[in-house]
């Protein structure tokens, strides 16, 4: 990069460099971030009549487009340039056009300067440094890999491993030695010796099942298996155990890495699995759309099942029916006594549509009843998580008769919990982020401590250091959640480095090469939400009784507003009221526009229609505005605004009757880390215009089979949707064309049965690998725990102190 602030330096751009430069240093902004330097660069060009190839196509114009953020800090004004994904760059500009490098370490120094918050005569500050304990593990190098993590590993693994054939031998022998169930010996037994008695065997094994006819069950042939030292779990017919065998026989005499993931997924390790979410209301009914609780809970629900599934598939399969081998989740979350009429006060809640998968509910240990009788926001729960998870292992180890084979965390809390369970219990530890908060509040790390009173991020922050870190491998919904896009930083990668002024410097927080990363999306109930062309599967009475809730009931308990014309086309909205939702953009947008008043109604459901029902800030300041907006822009008549929370199905039916309309869905999100509404919507058939910020920019294809929405351009949006609802005006299929395109993208893209297949394949390779290569993480899991102990410990008692006094 600095070749392209050197190519800017050489030619006669150099004056336009040092006037934008000067020009910035006189306005009173200090910190731009890229889209005010795209605003004021474009600016520049306007005031100075610069072409418009000069602004879009000139060297400088490349320059700025790298721009990620300018701090101008006394005479000096300081680029943080990310010439690619992943990566970032910064220097500084002196006003002779001098330009000097800066280190990381600078930087953050320079960052801590900026916010009055430097003071080097203190001594030095804490710096944290995760990248000495990456520089011996395998990293990727194409960034366009990223999130391909466990190809990446397979490839370079068993490429070493492979090396020494003796070594490779002794290590497939020693796996499979390990395998049990409830103590009944899986795979082979102690009549196979070594690794060379293994590859004999395994040959006099295929010989015996060749005898067989394919579909013979693994029952009749299943002790003279045995003899030869092979126990169950190679397959459930003759035919499976043959292509079993005949896998190990390959990969013993030619080994390939993909043999090598077809063998170990074919390989019973996983029975029990843990999904770790303790913040929300977490239960099957009456829990959607309240603060806190909403994708996940759907995300984990639908995961579960589906997991189960999978997971008795495979063991089926693996011939593990003749020990009566069944599958076990559990999702562990925290018991609210105080549960405002949900099951949230009770221990057990089996999961509909389960043979043995439950919610585990474990109260937070009684420090302040007036708190931890009740529910609690997120941004609250941090000093109570040590004990919940010392608390959850006893009842985990009850409720399993033993221990879980896998433990996955949700979101910054549950992740938390999962890697001191999965250390304590020493199992593989997955982690999923559905959402980071540091990118998602404007400069969270650098104002921590203004923030620190309502949001706690020192202790969300070093909680997510310390689960990123040690979780054995990471799956995200998009590629952008780990780095982002050209144009915008990753999630995970605002981790890379950043300060928090008067606590530490991260100045490696996290390897984004690291092939624990890989990305698994999600995917979406197909029972609930599917076409709404699929009329057999829709029940008239629901859909009768929706279409009055949505359009004509009278009940100001839960509905507000009435619509004058019902014929106009109705735009639906659905989230919890958050700010970072921005329905308020949405009614604003729709306020502002007439154009879009005339054509449309705006359906809203979202949150409580008073104040008084709700006990969250964020949610509270929302419905004040959102009133607010509905009188400024008079629209009485034109919005129907649901306070109602609905369940599963009448949601999926919700959908269905505004597509019967021919409606639109609209999410406006600020920023939207994945969206399953935009799923649920796509797949029901209705175009869907979502926010280009997160998930939404890979889950859509632009103009193909959705459509992207700037949320903080609110003209933008109104002819968007307007030049769309010309368009079905002038090709009376266009809307069709749209809706079909979208339910299938979901259906080939986004099922759980892509994402469950895909993750227990991934728990058992990174298994494998953890133990075959016997990679050493205790170094770095020591220095994990060292930050729990000595920088979140005392910072969550803190809070608790705080608590007690409230
Ligand atoms: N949801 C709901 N009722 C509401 C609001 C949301 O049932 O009032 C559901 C919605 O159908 C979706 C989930 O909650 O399944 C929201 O997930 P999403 O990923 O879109 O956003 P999140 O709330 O997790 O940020
Ligand atoms: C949290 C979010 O904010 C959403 O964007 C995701 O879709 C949801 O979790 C499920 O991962």
């Amino acid at each position: 990069m600095s070749d392209l602030i050197q190519a800017v330096l050489n030619t006669e751009e150099k004056t336009d460099l040092r006037q934008f430069a000067s020009l910035l240093r006189t306005s009173d902004k200090k910190y731009l971030l890229r889209n005010e330097i795209l605003h004021a660069f474009g600016e520049y060009c306007q005031n100075y009549e610069k072409s418009e190839q000069f602004h879009t196509s000139s060297r400088l114009s490349k320059l700025i487009y790298y721009v990620q953020e300018i701090i101008l800090v006394n005479e000096s004004l300081c680029m943080i340039i990310r010439p690619r994904i992943a990566r970032q760059e910064a220097y500084r500009l002196l006003e002779d056009l001098t330009i000097e490098p800066i280190t990381p370490e600078e930087l953050l120094d320079l960052r801590d300067r900026f916010v009055n918050h430097y003071h080097p005569q203190d001594g030095d500050i804490f710096e944290i440094d995760f990248q000495p304990f990456y520089d011996y593990s395998p990293t990727i190098r194409d960034p366009k890999n990223i999130g391909k993590g466990v190809e990446f590993l397979n490839r370079f693994l068993s490429s070493k491993l492979f090396q020494d054939s003796s070594q490779w031998e002794d290590s497939i022998f020693n796996f499979l030695r390990l395998h049990c169930y409830g103590g009944s010996q899986l795979m082979i037994n102690e009549r196979i010796q070594s690794r060379q008695q293994l590859s004999d065997r395994v040959k006099q094994a295929l010989s015996l099942v060749g005898d067989q006819p394919a579909d013979s069950p693994y029952q009749t042939f299943r002790f003279d298996l045995q003899n030869l030292g092979f126990e169950p779990g190679w397959g459930n017919t003759a035919h499976r155990v043959q292509e079993t065998l005949e896998v190990l026989d390959r990969l013993i005499d030619s080994p390939d890495h993909q043999a090598l993931e077809a063998f170990i997924s074919r390989i019973p390790m996983i029975f029990k699995v843990v999904l770790v979410s303790p913040h929300g209301w977490f239960g099957q009914e009456g829990v959607l759309g309240r603060p806190d609780t909403g994708g996940q809970v759907v995300y984990i629900l639908d995961q579960v099942k589906s997991l189960e599934q999978q997971l008795q598939e495979d063991l089926n399969l693996a011939g593990l029916e003749v020990l009566g081998v069944n599958p076990k989740v559990m999702v562990l979350t925290r018991l609210i006594p105080n549960s405002d009429s949900t099951l949230c006060n009770q221990r057990l809640e089996k999961i509909y549509g389960t043979k043995d998968a439950w919610i585990l509910r474990v109260p937070f240990r009684e420090f302040n009843s007036k708190l931890t009788q009740n529910w609690i926001s997120r941004f609250e729960i941090w000093p109570y998580l040590e004990t919940f998870a010392l608390d959850a292992e006893t009842e985990l180890r009850a409720e399993f008769q033993g221990i879980p084979d896998l433990i996955i965390g949700n979101y910054s809390d549950g992740n938390l919990v999962a890697f001191l369970l999965a250390r304590r219990l020493k199992v593989t530890q997955c982690n999923v982020a559905h959402a980071l908060e540091k990118s998602k509040y404007l400069f969270s790390n650098l104002y921590w401590q203004d923030l620190e009173n309502s949001y706690h991020f020192s202790l969300q922050f070093t909680a997510d250091l310390i689960a990123m870190n040690a979780a054995n491998f990471i799956i995200s919904s998009t590629y952008q959640e780990i780095v982002g896009t050209p144009e915008s930083v990753g999630q995970y990668e605002s981790y890379k480095s950043f300060t928090m002024p008067d606590l530490y410097h991260v100045v490696s927080g996290i390897e984004l090469f690291s092939p624990k990363f890989n990305v698994v999306p999600p995917g979406v109930n197909e029972s609930v939400f599917f076409p709404y062309t699929r009329q057999g599967d829709r029940l008239l009475g629901d859909r009768d009784r929706l279409e009055e809730m949505l359009f004509t009931q009278d009940d100001p308990s839960q509905i507000f507003g009435t619509l004058d014309d019902l014929n106009k086309r109705p735009l639906f909205s659905m989230a919890r009221l958050d700010r970072i939702k921005n329905l308020t953009g949405l009614v604003e947008t729709f306020g502002k526009s007439t154009a879009l008043q005339e054509r449309c109604n705006l359906i809203l459901i979202a949150g409580k229609l008073r104040t008084e029902d709700s006990t969250d800030s964020e949610e509270i300041n929302e419905i004040q505005k959102l009133y607010q907006l509905i009188d400024q822009y008079n629209l009485h008549g034109k919005i129907r605004w649901l306070g109602a929370r609905l369940s599963k199905s009448d949601t999926g039916e919700v959908y269905r009757v505004i597509a019967d309309r021919q409606g639109i869905f609209v999410q406006p999100a600020l920023f939207e880390a994945f969206g399953l509404t935009i799923l649920e919507s796509m797949v029901t058939g209705l175009p869907t215009f979502a926010t280009r910020f997160g998930g939404p920019l890979e889950i859509i294809q632009n103009t193909v089979n959705g459509f992207y929405i700037n949320p903080t351009e609110q003209e933008e949006i109104a002819e968007i949707i307007i030049e769309f609802l010309d368009k079905c005006e002038q090709n009376s299929n266009y809307w069709n064309e749209i809706s079909q395109r979208g339910i299938d993208r979901v259906y080939s893209t986004y099922t759980w049965k892509i994402h469950t297949t895909r993750l227990l394949s991934l728990a058992k390779i990174y298994g494998f690998w953890n133990y075959t290569s016997q990679e050493n993480r205790e170094d770095m899991l020591r220095y994990i725990e060292s930050l729990f102990y000595l920088l979140y410990k005392p910072r969550a008692q803190q809070l608790m102190q705080d608590h007690l006094t409230r």
